[in-house]
């Protein structure tokens, strides 16, 4: 077979070839993984632009010189594989009364032409079938004749507006990979709104087209043919060439057309693919078609790609929210002196007795130190009960605080279509679950104000060690005084006290006095602030393992990388000009 292009030539497009194997190599991917937008539309587009540089553009630049594909497509019925059997002169592919009848498409190459075609380079996704009797779905049947010349290879198509779903993205699937489309009609379909969508598709990428009207009554042949020309000229495809059939009356189900009913699309067909600049032409014609088209279709995907990203930001922004809204009732739950009320009320004023300490309140410092100090000297450690119940207390905050959070991120990602969907897709066990916190939290939540506990003591053990403090802290007890430093991480902040906030009884202030006697009022704050600072963080590592169960849910998608698209699409743009003109 003569080259379509010469060897130089095909060598030339290298550039353009690898810049469409960068350009493929980027939509691997779900990239649109988020219900955002019409994101079937994208996804559709998607779908088809991986086609066509599968099935047509990677093949086609990679062997310019290959036989051309005419892939015959249009509505069921139409005589399709009838035409094909007519122009190759032998019943390669079935026909039939039954609709749809074409389910697997056939493709007819001269035996120089074959090899080819039974290569997977084009059409890569089906797999070859030969011999008798029809392909099987999802396969490409391959019959080699002598009767087809060479440089020419003809595709029938299954039906494109097919109650077969299947089908109907398989015929559309095959259009894109043609060279050229032969669309077959009829004078009772020509009107029908889904050939005119393809055939307006053709135009937007230039692909090399002929029709072919069939099945014409006598008496109607000047009145439609005058209306599809008609309609080929509002459609801006009056170019291409246009074949009239007159309806024949043919002698059996599975006959042919009569040779000189179809000998003037047989010799367009043999001049396109005999002569090597026809040929040429109706090449670079579909190809730079289709290589111009890219330059509006993918950054329209970049854009949904944008889209997509921005929706991950947001889900990720609401998640973060959430949490940093339930981190902030934490804070004021520590400050609010709520976790000071009830039983941890009662312990501690059985552990301290109110009524003298209270009434010394007023009196001075001095006095009220020496005061504290008498009675806390030789004072029995506090009761077990006191530190459980401060225990149970700052643990049910942690849980709240976790659940509280889980309610919120739930409900703000069920509130957006993006997040319903992540989520139905994440299965609607797990979306329960989100909605409260993790089943470990509550372990997680004893072991974390256990080593906050630890850590407070350690902190009222050093400032103890200070060999002002080293008496009266001794005489009081770590355990003691590590109490009172939660209780004062409870209840004071910013200089306002637990009885302004009042408080019952007093409290925090009676333990911020007790302290301060004994390790003075500066040492104090620094190990109240040391104390909260350590929970706040301990609290948010826990909370931060909570969110992750939303957030994780987003690390897994892939967001595309629409800056990457856009180049890639970019150096196709400007690589193109190796096409030879
Ligand atoms: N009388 C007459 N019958 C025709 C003509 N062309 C096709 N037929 C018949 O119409 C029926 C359908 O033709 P096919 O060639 O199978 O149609 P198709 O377009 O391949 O249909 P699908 O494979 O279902 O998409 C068959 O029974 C053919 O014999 C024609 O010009 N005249
Ligand atoms: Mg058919």
């Amino acid at each position: 077979m003569r080259p379509v292009f010469s060897g130089k030539v095909g060598a030339m497009a290298d550039g353009l070839l690898s810049a469409l194997r960068q350009l493929r190599s980027r939509l691997d991917h779900d990239l649109f993984p988020l219900a955002i937008g019409d994101v079937a539309a994208d996804r559709r587009a998607l779908k088809e632009l991986i086609g066509q540089l599968d099935d047509y553009l990677l093949p086609r630049l990679a062997a310019i010189d290959a036989p051309l594909l005419a892939v015959v497509g249009g509505s069921t019925g139409a005589g399709k594989s009838t035409l094909v059997n007519s122009l190759v002169g032998a019943n390669v592919t079935k026909t039939g009364v039954l609709r749809p009848t074409t389910l697997a498409p056939t493709l007819v190459a001269n035996p120089a032409d074959g090899p080819w075609f039974t290569a997977t380079e084009v059409l890569p996704g089906l797999p070859r079938v030969t011999g008798r009797g029809p392909g099987e779905p999802g396969t490409l049947k391959i019959v080699q004749t002598p009767e087809l010349p060479e440089g020419l290879a003809l595709l029938d198509a299954p039906d494109i507006d097919s109650v077969v779903t299947a089908n109907r993205e398989l015929a559309a699937q095959l259009l894109a990979a043609a060279d050229l489309w032969l669309f077959v009609t009829t004078a009772a379909r020509y009107a029908d709104e889904v050939p005119w969508g393809f055939l307006r598709t053709a135009r937007e990428r230039s692909t090399a087209l002929g029709i072919i009207l069939q099945r014409v009554p006598a008496e109607a042949l000047d009145p439609v043919t005058k209306d599809l020309s008609r309609l080929l000229r509002e459609n801006d495809l009056a170019d291409s060439p246009l074949f009239v059939i007159p309806e024949l009356q043919l002698p059996q189900e599975h006959a042919r057309l009569p040779e000189p009913n179809v000998r003037k699309i047989k010799d367009w067909l043999t001049s396109l693919s005999a002569d090597a600049k026809a040929r040429a032409e109706v090449v670079r014609q579909t190809l730079s078609g289709a290589l111009d088209s890219l330059a509006v279709r993918v950054p329209a995907l970049a854009e949904a790609a944008d889209r997509q990203r921005l929706g991950v930001g947001e889900l990720r922004g609401m998640a973060e929210r959430s949490y940093d809204v339930g981190m902030s009732g934490f804070d004021e739950g520590m400050r609010d002196g709520s976790l000071l009320r009830g039983e941890v009320l009662a312990r501690w004023q059985d552990f301290i007795g109110t009524g003298d300490l209270m009434r010394s309140l007023e009196s001075r410092i001095g006095w009220l130190r020496d005061r504290l100090t008498a009675i806390v000297t030789g004072r029995p450690a506090p009761d077990r009960r006191l530190e459980v119940a401060l225990e149970s207390g700052v643990e049910s905050l942690i849980r709240a605080t976790a659940d509280g959070s889980a309610e919120r991120a739930l409900e703000s990602w069920l509130a957006t279509p993006s997040g319903r969907d992540l989520l139905e897709r994440a299965g609607v066990a797990t979306a329960g679950r989100l909605g409260r916190a993790t089943p470990e939290l509550p372990a997680r939540a004893i072991t974390t104000v256990r080593e906050w506990q630890g850590y407070v003591l350690d902190l009222v053990r050093s400032e103890g060690a200070d060999k002002r403090n080293v008496a009266r802290a001794a005489s009081f007890g770590v355990n003691s005084l590590g109490l009172l430093v939660m209780f004062g991480v409870f209840a004071s902040t910013g200089g306002v006290t637990g009885v302004e906030l009042g408080i019952a009884g007093g409290t925090s202030v009676l333990s911020q006095k007790l302290l301060e006697a004994i390790f003075g009022d500066q040492a104090v704050r620094n190990l109240t602030d040391q104390a909260r600072g350590d929970l706040r963080a301990r609290v948010r590592a826990l909370l931060d393992i909570e969110q992750a169960r939303f957030t994780a849910l987003l690390d897994d998608l892939e967001v595309p990388d629409s800056a990457a698209l856009r180049e890639a699409a970019q150096a196709v743009e400007e690589l193109k000009r190796e096409l030879p003109a």
